[in-house]
């Protein structure tokens, strides 16, 4: 058996979480022939609720479960970390404007980036769920100078799914038939769901998705806004967010982190922008194509963008521009 590595869940008591916890502790996501220590870490108020999620995971037994550390500290959480997937942020609450929100969890995650920074391996992988996604990555990588960049991503990985699974419904085959759609830019109403380099495989046969499809008008016009809307209407029929879909997206995106991604194929990440690719500006936390192989990422260049999805794409890094030189505001506060 190998070494046992260190994983961190923070939000660990909230509902991906729970949902969450059992798919990384029964080897889905870093193998299965990987021990694990999981850290869990969630604010004072919950560590009651958090004890009930150790009792629940105790009572899984499960093989490759080496040890469970709830805390609400920082310098416990964060030491020796292999990988952390953030979940925890600040929720909007009534009446809370979208500044104020930002400025809390630029707190979070400048926090938590300086904990990283402090305590963590300098090979940690870091993934951000926390909303908003993309900027809190950004905050917290730029909080730990001497962690790669390239080691910090944001879940861009729902949405991916979310417009995989789209397309295979319209087309009739299961989801798994349906391969390399992007999400570009920021985890929210303005991403880019783009399927002009998307395959599907109908009866054996590879196609591109617009002839799949055969509909180019709901192509460019309702599936784009079923997917950037989904999450809303998750959260007018459940009254609660996603969740079990969110989890599940986790485990996809540190999955492939740690094991690569299917030859030919490639996936959805917010990633760092260095301004090489696609015209997008520098430094921002932006969703791309990528393939990992060895651990890391790289974008995938060079895929022809016409002007329809060109003006999408700026329209979303305009909108993480305006996300980050807010943020930026609040990280010497
Ligand atoms: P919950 O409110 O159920 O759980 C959040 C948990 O985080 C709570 O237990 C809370 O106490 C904890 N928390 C808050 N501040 C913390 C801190 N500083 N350190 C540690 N823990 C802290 O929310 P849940 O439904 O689990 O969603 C978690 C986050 O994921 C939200 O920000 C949500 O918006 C975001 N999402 C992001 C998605 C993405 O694709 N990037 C999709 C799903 C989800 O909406």
């Amino acid at each position: 058996m190998a070494e046992p590595i260190r994983v961190l869940v923070t939000g660990a008591a909230g509902q991906i979480a729970y949902s969450l916890l059992f798919s990384i502790a029964k080897g889905d996501v870093f193998g299965k022939d990987q021990p694990i220590i999981l850290i869990l870490l969630d604010i004072s108020p919950m560590l009651p609720v958090l004890e009930g999620v150790v009792m629940e995971l105790q009572d899984c037994a499960l093989p490759l479960l080496n040890d469970i550390i709830p805390t609400d500290k920082e310098e416990v959480g964060f030491k020796d970390l292999d990988a952390a997937i953030l979940v925890g942020s600040m929720p909007r609450k009534d009446g809370m404007e979208r500044k104020d929100l930002l400025k809390a969890n630029v707190a979070i995650f400048k926090s938590q980036g300086a904990a990283l920074e402090k305590y963590a391996k300098k090979t940690v992988k870091v993934l951000v769920v926390g909303n908003p996604a993309n900027t809190n990555c950004l905050i917290a990588a730029k909080s730990a100078p001497s962690i790669p960049k390239e080691n910090f991503s944001c879940l861009t990985r729902l949405d991916h799914n979310r417009a995989r699974s789209q397309v295979a419904m319209r087309c009739g085959v299961p989801a798994t038939q349906v391969k390399n759609v992007i999400i570009w830019g920021n985890h929210s109403s303005t991403q880019y769901p783009d399927v002009h380099h998307c395959m599907v495989n109908m009866s054996g046969s590879e196609q591109a998705c617009f002839e799949a499809v055969k509909d180019d008008a709901w192509l460019k016009g309702e599936f784009i806004a079923t997917v950037q809307q989904r999450g809303a209407a998750v959260i007018k029929a459940r009254k609660l967010s996603s969740a079990m879909s969110a989890a599940k997206a986790i485990c996809d995106h540190m999955r492939d982190i740690w094991t690569g991604t299917p030859d030919g194929e490639f996936t959805s990440m917010g990633v760092y922008s260095s301004g090489n690719s696609y015209g997008v500006p520098e430094d921002l936390i932006y969703s791309f194509p990528v393939q990992i192989k060895n651990k890391s990422w790289k974008i995938v260049d060079g895929l022809a963008i016409n002007d329809f999805s060109r003006s999408k794409m700026d329209a979303t890094a305009t909108e993480l521009i305006e996300e980050r030189d807010t943020a930026v505001t609040f990280l010497g506060v």
